[in-house]
């Protein structure tokens, strides 16, 4: 699925601004079709954003089923004779969408985009009625899982299995646009070779033209707009001499605009995708970019802010990477779940690196009452939980985001989960077919889970089916919290058993809560300096086993969860505040990431 883009061929109109907004308590909107006037009794809400955090009501925050959301839109009329597409970048956690009285979309997940075809039900050169019931609730057949409870008094509360707020609505964009009726559908781009100063870049461009009609032309561009190579076909590889590969560091991107013609030589449409020549390979213990070591150094983030709630939003896109680029990271993971498409583009222009990761997270019964209870196993895996329906969401979850990023350069590596139940023995039968898929779809990047602090290696059944090991680590914090001697040495001993299976190895977390300007001159958890030390005690480690590639600390800034004994107002592990201030551990990152022989 192509993202709306403007050209000689396409228009696009966002629809963000404020909508008409009403709370469903009562879970009577479908039935009664409230699609088919205006809302009743609506407040303006603004979209994008969640809407949990928009009004001082714990009604609102705290709702568990459905909200309409309603705006009237103007169609020019020069838009009759055009293919005309309803699209959301993202609706949490699902959907149903309806043009005037018709229901035009359905779409289950909360991170990828789904559209419509809405040229049948939109007047052109008219008002029309855009409706869309979202609903965040969280069960056994929804990614990521999560439970409802109704209580006594008739409330009904969402339970989830993990640690950020369950913020919902339309974080992201909305829109209408254009496409001719013949029009390209989707472009695939990957490079298949990058030697000395040649790379090779296969691409497919699919469309709904007959082929004995229409024509198919590419160009790419480089950076400064001149051509660099053109060709005629659907499919083909393009050879590209001198070439200015994509590295982290230095995104530098070309442009390939695919073209299709009629036979007598008019331009059907245009679409254009950005292109990074890169290639990404695991050899050994080793992850290679370009051929070359590659090491991570960076984060986990969350897509998070006061009042947006994990609205997509420029001003703190652009301010986050300043900030990473600040502290000398490289790379980020998009814990837990996919992030906006624009934070995708950017990393590809700013050259970073992504790991990308579904919204399968939670799916592990045993870390809650492994860590903090009695230690008793509980089965995560069987047909009251994660089961065929939570497999069929997730696959399908895999499938729309590797047709959502495959084109992105910053993407290398492939997060199928973050820290589910890898110790139980069914979950080789559920990672199998999921491993299998993302590589079906897209055998040019490698493919990872990322494992909890329960599931060590001698106990961990899956770690074979994935290309890297992804570790997240609380040795000094759950585990042994204030004997970070311990946790040196533990945290040592079992990455050396990890590196024995031969693979290479992420910390795709690891770190301390740190309440900001809680300061002690003797380290004791919670304090700033507590949070500086146990980063240093790792990356002591780090720097002793070669087969750590990266560091990715947990988290870059402080992030809401849901209430509770174990949170002061959410996580406090960022190293960077809510507000995006640095703790004291932001400069002893930058010290280390930023030293000039950082190789480590
Ligand atoms: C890990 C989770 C992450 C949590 C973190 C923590 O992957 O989402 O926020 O622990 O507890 O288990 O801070």
């Amino acid at each position: 699925m192509l993202r709306p883009q403007d050209g000689p061929t396409r228009e696009r109109r966002s629809l963000g601004g404020l909508w008409s907004f009403r709370l469903d308590a009562e879970g009577v909107g479908r039935a009664e079709g409230w699609w088919r006037s205006q809302l009743a009794g609506a407040v303006d809400i603004p979209v994008p954003a969640s809407y949990n955090d928009i009004f001082p009501d714990t009604t609102v925050r705290d709702h568990v089923g459905d909200v309409w959301y309603q705006t009237q839109v103007w169609v020019p009329a020069r838009w009759a004779g055009e293919r005309t597409v309803l699209r959301f970048d993202a609706a949490t956690h699902r959907a149903t969408a309806w043009v005037n009285d018709v229901e035009v979309a359905r779409h289950e997940g909360g991170y990828t985009p789904f559209e419509a075809d809405v040229t049948a039900h939109l007047l052109p050169g008219a008002e029309n009625r855009v409706t869309v019931v979202v609903n965040n609730e969280l069960t056994w057949e929804s990614i990521p899982p999560g439970r409802v409870e109704e209580r006594a008094d008739g409330r009904r509360v969402q339970h989830y299995f993990h640690d950020f707020f369950n913020y919902a609505g339309l974080h992201r964009p909305v829109w209408l646009y254009t496409t001719p009726p013949v029009h390209i559908t989707d472009i695939t781009v990957t490079t298949t070779g990058l030697k000395d100063t040649t790379g090779l870049v296969a691409y497919r461009v699919e469309s709904t033209a007959q082929a004995d009609e229409h024509v198919v032309r590419v160009s790419l561009r480089d950076a400064s707009g001149i051509e660099v190579r053109a060709a005629t076909g659907a499919v083909g590889t393009l050879r590209i001499e001198d070439v200015h590969p994509w590295a982290p560091g230095d995104g530098y991107l070309y442009e390939l605009e695919a073209t299709l013609w009629s036979t007598s030589g008019e331009l059907v449409d245009s679409y254009r995708q950005s292109v990074g020549v890169r290639t990404v390979e695991v050899r050994g213990k080793e992850f290679l970019i370009n051929g070359a070591s590659f090491y991570f150094r960076g984060f986990g983030k969350h897509e998070d802010a006061a009042v947006r709630g994990r609205a997509h939003d420029d001003i703190l896109m652009v301010h986050d990477f300043a900030l990473l680029e600040w502290t000398g990271a490289n790379s980020i993971r998009t814990s837990h779940y996919p992030y906006a498409e624009e934070v995708l583009d950017y990393a590809d222009r700013q050259g970073v690196v992504v790991i990308d990761e579904t919204a399968a997270v939670g799916l592990n019964l045993n870390i809650a009452g492994g860590v903090f209870g009695s230690g008793r196993k509980a089965s995560t895996f069987s047909p009251d939980t994660v089961g065929e329906s939570t497999l069929r969401t997730h696959l399908q979850a895999v499938r729309e985001l590797v047709a959502r990023d495959k084109n992105h350069p910053s993407v290398v590596l492939w997060s199928i989960a973050n820290e589910p139940d890898n110790v139980q023995p069914e979950a080789r039968d559920y990672f199998a077919p999921l491993a299998a898929e993302a590589r079906r779809l897209d055998p040019s990047r490698p493919v990872a889970y990322v494992n909890a602090l329960m599931g060590k290696p001698d106990e961990c059944v899956v770690t074979d089916l994935f290309d890297v090991v992804l570790l997240n680590r609380y040795y000094g914090w759950y585990f042994g919290p204030d004997d970070l001697a311990a946790a040196e040495t533990g945290l040592e001993a079992e990455l050396r058993q990890w590196a024995a299976r031969d693979k290479p190895i992420v910390i795709t977390e690891y770190g301390a809560d740190a309440y900001p300007g809680l300061r002690s001159v003797v380290p004791s958890p919670w304090t700033e300096e507590y949070q500086t030390e146990l980063l240093d005690v790792y990356h002591r480690v780090f720097d002793r086993v070669d087969a750590v590639v990266g560091e990715q600390v947990w988290n870059f800034a402080d992030f809401a969860t849901a209430p509770g004994v174990f949170r002061v107002d959410g996580n406090k592990k960022g190293v960077f505040t809510r507000e995006r201030r640095p703790k004291g551990a932001a400069f002893s990152l930058r010290a280390r990431w930023r030293k000039a022989d950082f190789d480590s």
